[in-house]
């Protein structure tokens, strides 16, 4: 596996559904995160056929490129091998990990949805750049998740992937908010294996301002929790 610096503590996970982003352009939406500091960032649209997630993602890689942020995309291989960009995210449902890094390659970033210590392992063996670790609370944005696993549950996990997947690195996802993501990645880190970062979508996209709300939440992942 290629060594790839990525910053995984802001991850932004995108929603293209009139409840999440309203009447407003993801692009500009996305654009006002990246200039609070979001430091990845993931295509996530459930809604658009193939020639406008092709379209949408190639707009949105000329912006995370100006802000040399990666651009991953949610489920579609055949998209971000289109794009050109940085690596793609998969579940569970969707093509598996060693094919997708066969067509992708070595150098692209590849993660994997997982919600148990079975999935974790496997995505880890399977070679996983990163696990996204959910469902951490019940959320509006995604309601058919198979587990909320809370903080204990991404604790179990993180524990036992701590040797197989030392070098595999951790996000969590799913309900988590500024009110909430000091405590989550603290309570839900294990002290040998810490999560790297928050991945969120609503408490970004639907902000009344997707700028203040990354610049908030970047520096609360960045500040260790007054109770720790
Ligand atoms: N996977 C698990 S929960 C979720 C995804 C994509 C959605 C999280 O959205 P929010 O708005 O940050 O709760
Ligand atoms: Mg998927």
């Amino acid at each position: 596996m290629a060594l790839k610096y990525v910053d995984y503590s802001l991850y932004l996970v995108t929603d293209s559904t009139q409840a999440i982003l309203g009447n407003r352009d993801l692009v500009q939406v996305v654009e006002a995160a990246l200039e609070g500091g979001v430091t990845l960032v993931q295509y996530r649209d459930k809604l658009s056929d193939t020639a406008v997630l092709v379209s949408t993602a190639k707009k949105l890689h000329a912006i995370t490129k100006k802000h040399k942020v990666p651009l991953l995309i949610n489920d579609r291989v055949d998209v971000a091998l289109a794009v050109g960009c940085e690596g793609v995210h998969i579940g569970q449902d969707d093509l598996d990990l060693p094919s997708a890094r066969k067509l992708l390659g070595d150098n692209a970033i590849i993660g994997v949805t997982v919600s148990t210590l079975e999935e974790a392992q496997a995505a880890c063996r399977d070679g996983a750049d990163y696990l996204g670790i959910g469902t951490m609370f019940a959320t509006s944005t995604k309601t058919n998740t198979k587990d909320i696993i809370g903080t204990a549950g991404t604790k179990e996990i993180l524990r036992g992937i701590a040797k197989e997947g030392a070098h595999v690195r951790t996000v969590c996802i799913g309900g988590i908010n500024a009110s909430t993501v000091q405590r989550v990645l603290y309570q839900s880190s294990d002290p040998s294996k810490e999560l790297d970062g928050a991945a969120i979508v609503s408490g970004i996209i639907a902000a009344e301002d997707p700028k203040k709300a990354a610049q908030e939440l970047l520096e609360l992942v960045r500040t260790p929790p007054p109770f720790a």
